[in-house]
């Protein structure tokens, strides 16, 4: 096989999952290539294996996705399985990749960093379950990096991406497949497309925005083509390489279109928004934003409601700096909770051995056993199918779900691209003090626990520790706080805010008021000023 010699390039972050990177560091002679024979080395496929590859449409998805079919032909897989222009939604290669029982999938996206020759790329690996590699592959995949001396690649021409069916790199069969139809099927397998169909032709309406990324096409098919949705329900609804210049991030900051067309006096019903890749849903009722925490607590409550889920939840996963509102579901269905790291890749293990159903974190994303990604459109489709059953509005919905639980109040506050020493000192001063923080008191507000969140996962004993610091109030309340792991500027410190209050307590405080004492408490423990330099976050969702 063609080989060419290269020199290593050893920077992806250990413990992420894939490497996220500006365009321009892709860009680099064999630095992608360095990366996918890495991975390639690492797995050590058996001869005549199958690799889904696909990504999110964003800038050099076509170049990069031509490498990666060249690479595979020339490092022995039988069988390529690409979407339609390059295209597959994280969640429908993950679907894919199982379908297909494929031995693996590269999926080439940065998620909700913003695209463009300025923006960000991203690959990562999902293992044969559909999930995102362990740990212990990510591992070998960098131990890898920091030896390669060479990789393969096959001299052929580009494929054509936009004819589907198969086609021949060398002893390679490249299959290009229509990038909804297998992921469309599934969710008509899940949930009661007739019930959804008969709410919007009713007269329920809705808006989807695709942020100019990937699930544009499955939002179209599935909303509008398949439950009867008019056109126009999708709105942004092309994917574009630069996500139209906007970071497709779907929050209360980015997605700002879409919160004042839910508030306004003539609001659809129900809105939604997913990220670059697919994965994450923003829920907005008609003049009521639904937390993700409190997205993750309602969808689990009523799950059963959905023909996917008629059999009730085996356990509900939800990673440590999303609020405990999904607890309390849990204990009243008298199932387990699993409170796990942030990222997806904790959740396969709990899915595969049935130990959880439906997972979620704060940042939006939610999924469930179909697959082994968290899952934007899914959560969309859950939400319609429970609307459909229950025949109310969000807003009501919520206030029902709040009278059975109490309300968690809850906001995470982002300073993005701050500097690197300033957010260290910050997280090391604050480990360092995590003994003394218990019977503390700020304002009326006492310290009753503090540590620095430690998993050690209930199926392979496998430990992850130093996940970020867990501040306890007495009531309920928490302050969290951690660095974000898919940055590519600098450091982003997340500050997460939760308040709990009891039913028969106060349930209809605005969410800032509710959280203003926490916020002046997480600054006099914190001291966020004196290390970064912010008065304010840059972000608060
Ligand atoms: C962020 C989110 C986390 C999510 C991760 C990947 O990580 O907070 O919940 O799992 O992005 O999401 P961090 O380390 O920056 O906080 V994505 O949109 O790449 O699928
Ligand atoms: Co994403």
């Amino acid at each position: 096989m063609p080989e060419i010699a290269t020199t290593p390039f050893p920077d992806q972050k250990p413990g992420t999952s894939g490497l996220r990177k500006k365009v321009t560091v892709f860009q680099q002679p064999h630095y992608a290539e360095n990366f996918i024979q890495s991975v390639f080395d690492a797995i050590d496929a058996p001869a005549g294996a199958t690799l889904v590859v696909g990504g999110d449409g964003r800038f050099h998805n076509g170049v990069m996705i031509q490498t990666a079919i060249r690479m595979a032909a020339a490092n022995s897989f039988a069988r390529v399985v690409v979407g339609q222009g390059g295209i597959l939604s994280t969640p429908a290669a993950s679907n894919l990749i199982r379908k297909r029982e494929a031995f693996g999938g590269l999926i080439l996206s940065a998620s909700h960093n913003p695209g463009g020759p300025d923006g960000d790329f991203g690959i990562k690996y999902n293992v044969g379950n559909g999930g995102p590699a362990p740990e212990k592959i990510t591992d070998a995949i960098f131990a890898r990096t920091t030896v390669i001396d060479r990789y393969r690649i096959v001299e052929a021409a580009d494929v054509d991406l936009t004819a589907l069916g198969e086609q021949r790199v060398g002893e390679l069969v490249v299959e290009v497949v229509d990038p909804v139809a297998d992921y469309a099927a599934l969710m008509e397998q899940l949930f009661d497309f007739a019930a959804i169909r008969a709410m919007i032709a009713g007269g329920f309406r809705l808006s989807f925005d695709a942020m100019h990324a990937v699930t544009g096409p499955y939002a179209h098919e599935i909303l509008e083509n398949r439950l009867g949705a008019s056109a126009g329900t999708v709105v942004n609804g092309t994917p574009q390489e630069d996500f139209g210049g906007h970071h497709p991030d779907p929050n209360l900051v980015h997605a700002r279109d879409l919160y004042e067309r839910m508030m306004a006096a003539d609001a659809p019903d129900f809105g939604a928004a997913s990220d670059g890749d697919g994965d994450r849903n923003l829920i907005i009722g008609r003049g009521i934003f639904v937390t993700p925490s409190d997205s993750l607590a309602a969808l689990a409550a009523d799950a059963h409601l959905a023909p996917g889920y008629a059999g009730g939840l085996k356990g509900i996963a939800r990673s440590m700096p999303t609020s405990q509102a999904a607890d309390r579901v849990a204990a009243k269905l008298g199932i387990p909770l699993h409170e796990t790291p942030t990222g997806w890749k904790f959740f396969g293990n709990l899915l595969d051995a049935g130990m959880a159903t439906i997972c979620g974190e704060e940042s939006a994303g939610t999924g469930s056993d179909h697959v082994r990604e968290k899952d934007g459109l899914w959560a969309v489709l859950l939400w319609l199918n429970i609307l459909a059953v229950r025949k109310m509005p969000v807003a009501q919905l919520m206030a029902e779900h709040w009278q059975t639980y109490g309300r968690t109040y809850y906001a995470r506050h982002d300073y993005e691209g701050i500097a690197t020493e300033g957010a260290d000192a910050l997280m090391a001063g604050l480990r360092g003090r995590l003994a003394t923080l218990p019977g503390e008191t700020v304002d009326d507000l006492t310290v009753e626990a503090a540590d620095d969140f430690a998993y050690t996962d209930p199926t392979d004993g496998s430990t992850s520790n130093r996940q970020g610091v867990r501040i306890r109030f007495a009531g309920g309340s928490r302050i969290v706080v951690r660095l974000s792991g898919t940055g590519t500027e600098g450091a982003t410190l997340r500050v997460y805010l939760e308040r709990y209050e009891p039913t028969g307590g106060r349930l209809d405080l605005v969410t800032g008021d509710a959280l203003a004492p926490l916020v002046a408490a997480a600054e006099a423990i914190l001291s966020i000023q004196a290390h970064i330099g912010r008065t304010a976050p840059d972000v608060i969702t």
